[in-house]
């Protein structure tokens, strides 16, 4: 097998992983590459659904992703959210109608109104959204990991309230303690898609993404760390926590929060039933011997995608470590 032809799963959050995913397909053909992503951040606004993270690795995959937000589209106009605040003042008090604090660009809308309207008529997430990466022209497979509802659910630390991923994140701007993570799912399932590309797969990588609410959310699907277990000598992990913060969210605060320790060392541990491998930037160097003490092999490379060129190393360094 060669580069050319080998199979990548990627186990994906939003920005960390898009960046990661736009590194690897550098790396290896697009069309070998199946980003299987998180959908416990998805809401639903306007009568709307929203898939974030889908839409981010969409966009970024695209090369029409706003980037120094790291998320939404380049050049977005607000027009209709600035035209939304017209309804604030008369909005009764427990009414979400044309809510303005989660910002949707106009031209983002389409994806929402597109998305919706297919699954109205009810479609499969994964049939829409291989819809979507087709209009944007998109070889990678993107896969939602489930095709059934799951929420993200935060209870804050200071009133105990439960909160969706959104509130927590945007509204609340995830400047608030966090005492517990949970997950609202009835049991939804693994899709099939999904079970097939991470069990055929010669290499699996989990992206530089929340351990807690980006890739857990996929982790707690049944199944998931059966089928990484199953084949964890060829599953590298990639740290999102970088000399102790996180690259990009709450990730460190979250970890400490929740009692982990907030370093790559946290990282390896809640890794370790799943991944042979995790990699860490040089800053995290000195953690190397904890990392492997974790029971985890420890790969040092440059992990902040600051570049194409970066994000492509860190990509090629991963397979290289999986294969
Ligand atoms: N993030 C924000 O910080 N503020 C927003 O208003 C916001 C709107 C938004 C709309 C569409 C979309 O696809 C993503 C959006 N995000 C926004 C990003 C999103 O909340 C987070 O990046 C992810 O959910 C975390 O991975």
């Amino acid at each position: 097998m060669t580069l050319r032809d080998a199979n990548i799963a990627v186990l994906a959050g939003g920005v960390g992983a898009a960046r990661f995913l736009r590194g690897l397909r550098l790396v290896v053909p697009p069309r070998m590459i199946a980003a299987i992503v998180n959908t416990g951040d998805d809401t639903e606004l306007h009568g709307l659904s929203i898939s974030p993270d889908l839409d981010t690795i969409t966009y970024t995959l695209a090369g029409a992703i706003d980037p120094e937000r790291g998320w939404g589209l380049a050049g977005e106009t607000w027009q209709t959210m600035d035209a939304l605040g017209r309804f604030g003042p008369v909005r009764p008090e427990h009414s979400e109608a044309g809510a303005t604090w989660f910002n949707l660009g106009d031209r983002d809308m389409a994806t929402h109104l597109y998305r919706t309207a297919r699954l109205a008529e009810g479609a499969r997430l994964t049939d829409v959204t291989a819809e979507i990466s087709r209009a944007w022209q998109l070889e990678t497979r993107l896969l939602p990991m489930t095709d059934q509802r799951f929420r993200t659910m935060i209870t804050l630390a200071d009133s105990g309230d439960d909160v969706s991923f959104q509130d927590y994140f945007v509204r609340l701007r995830h400047a608030v303690p966090v005492a517990a993570v949970r997950f609202e799912h009835g049991g939804a399932e693994l899709t099939a898609e999904a079970a097939s590309a991470i069990e055929h797969a010669d290499a699996v990588v989990i992206a530089p993404s929340n351990p807690l609410v980006s890739i857990g959310p996929i982790r707690a699907l049944g199944r998931v760390d059966e089928l990484l277990a199953a084949r964890r000598d060829s599953v590298v992990a990639v740290s999102p926590i970088v000399g102790g913060s996180a690259l990009k969210g709450p990730a460190d605060r979250m970890l400490a929060e929740l009692g982990l320790e907030p370093s790559v060392v946290g990282v390896a541990e809640l890794y370790r039933p799943v991944a042979a491998a995790l990699v860490v930037d040089p800053a995290d160097a000195e953690l190397a011997d904890r990392v492997e003490a974790a029971g985890v092999r420890c790969v040092i490379e440059p992990s902040i995608m600051s570049t194409p060129e970066r994000s492509r190393a860190l990509a090629a360094r991963c397979i290289d470590a999986a294969l």
